[in-house]
């Protein structure tokens, strides 16, 4: 069946109610960026919705969680469905797992152009521009954790184009197994694309990156489909500020002026990259050698975090180096764990709290009172497998670095450390 052109927007995850998190400091010139940049991201999404002169914009969920949200949030958003309205461009908003119908207070009235889809069953829409058909929209609001396979959402009977809208998890097979063309996906902060064809089923992400997870652009989703119903999808980057891991290896030989080198060049061609945007830089520096142990203890890392900051921190483009840290690049040799010595001895006592996660810590004892009462409160417990092994394993290495006959700080790392007699 033939098809006439159009084009549509693809976004949600705007978590309206959630800024950026995730860090133990947020420097004073970023402050404003940080409460900000999730609200100004989501407008973007209206600007290109504007720009574009797309027929339709398609919301995926999790617009915001108005219980958690200021009055502010809600405003915000009508305001935009009414510039959208201004210009009679039609909104198609699935609720996502903290959005649903319901949740929307009564008493502010969504403008006319926007069309929610109910929870515990499917909705559809037809979307015709000049009265002549373009597209049939379906949806559902989420409930829990349904897989969207389930949903059994139909297309078309007609055989027009169909965009399915829903959010939750899914599997390739079940989605190319019915007849909708596009899945427009929700509940995902990172983009992602599940199939491409003979469907599409693509979740947009969020239009801003929140947490140090959240690595990589981030936008709405424009999609553009033909006389032959082909779909093109591209990304409208609308990130205020942009998260980085970067990775840097380092061998035996690789001195301190030659970490310095390799930092500034990752760090300008990121900023030599895209459009302006601010970045926020995780470093992970993996390897061996005594560079190594001169970054876990002594002053290097923190001269390097200076010397970030003040040479690509302040000035526009912002490139903020948010950490800096160290890796070990495999396990320890299995005989160092053999020794009668006082490294041998602290390894055992490691490994088992390695194998045994029911084992306490218990740091507690050597926090200060500040630090208890401050940013690392809560923090202690180290709540979460991944953390108490990364704990662990940067403990292993500083009894390595420590307990050495020779401190570490001149060893290669490849032999077998002269231990201390216990
Ligand atoms: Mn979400």
């Amino acid at each position: 069946m033939s098809n006439w052109p159009f084009r549509f927007i693809h976004a949600g995850n705007f978590h309206l109610e959630q800024p950026i998190y995730g860090l133990a400091e947020v420097p004073d010139h970023l402050r404003e960026t940080f409460l900000a940049a999730h609200f100004r991201a989501a407008q973007r999404v209206f600007d290109a919705a504007l720009a574009e002169e797309v027929d339709f914009v398609v919301l995926s969920g999790d617009l915001v969680q108005s219980q958690r949200s200021s009055p502010r949030s809600l405003v915000f958003l009508v305001r935009q469905f009414e510039r959208l309205a201004e210009r009679e461009i039609a909104v198609y908003w699935a609720g996502g797992s903290v959005d649903p119908p319901r949740a929307w207070p009564a008493a502010m009235a969504l403008p006319e152009n926007v069309h929610t889809f109910p929870v515990g069953r499917a909705a559809d829409f037809l979307h015709s521009r000049d009265e002549k058909p373009l597209a049939r929209l379906v949806g559902r609001s989420r409930e829990d954790q349904e897989n969207i396979g389930s949903y059994q959402l139909r297309a078309d009977v007609g055989g027009l184009f169909t965009i399915a809208i829903v959010s939750g998890s899914a599997d390739e097979s079940e989605l190319t197994g019915s007849s909708v063309d596009y899945w427009a996906l929700g509940g995902r902060q990172n983009r992602s694309t599940l199939c491409t064809s003979p469907v599409v089923a693509h979740w947009p992400g969020s239009p801003q990156g929140r947490s140090p997870r959240e690595t990589g652009p981030h936008g709405a989703t424009l999609v553009q489909v033909d006389e032959s119903r082909r779909v093109r999808s591209s990304l409208l980057p609308t990130d205020e500020v942009r998260w980085h891991h970067e990775r840097i290896e380092v061998d035996a030989s690789t001195h301190g002026e030659q970490i310095e080198r390799m930092l500034r060049e990752r760090i300008e061609a990121i900023r030599d990259g895209t459009r302006d945007v601010d970045r926020l830089i995780r470093w992970t520096i993996a390897g061996d050698g005594p560079l190594m142990a001169q970054l876990r203890h002594g002053t290097l890392a923190a001269d390097l975090l200076d010397w970030l900051h003040v040479e690509y921190g302040t000035e526009p483009p912002v490139l903020w180096t948010i950490s800096l840290e160290t890796e070990a690049a495999a396990a320890l040799p299995h005989d160092w764990y053999e020794q009668e010595s006082i490294l041998g001895d602290y390894l055992r006592t490691i490994r088992e709290h390695q194998t045994d996660e029911e084992l306490p810590l218990s740091l507690e004892a050597y926090l200060s009172e500040r630090h208890l009462a401050g940013t690392l409160a809560g923090a202690v417990e180290l709540s979460g497998a991944v953390t108490r092994q990364r704990v662990l394993r940067q403990a292993a290495l500083l009894g390595v670095d420590l307990l050495s006959g020779d401190n570490g700080m001149n060893d290669s790392g490849a032999d077998a450390p002269k231990g201390v007699a216990s």
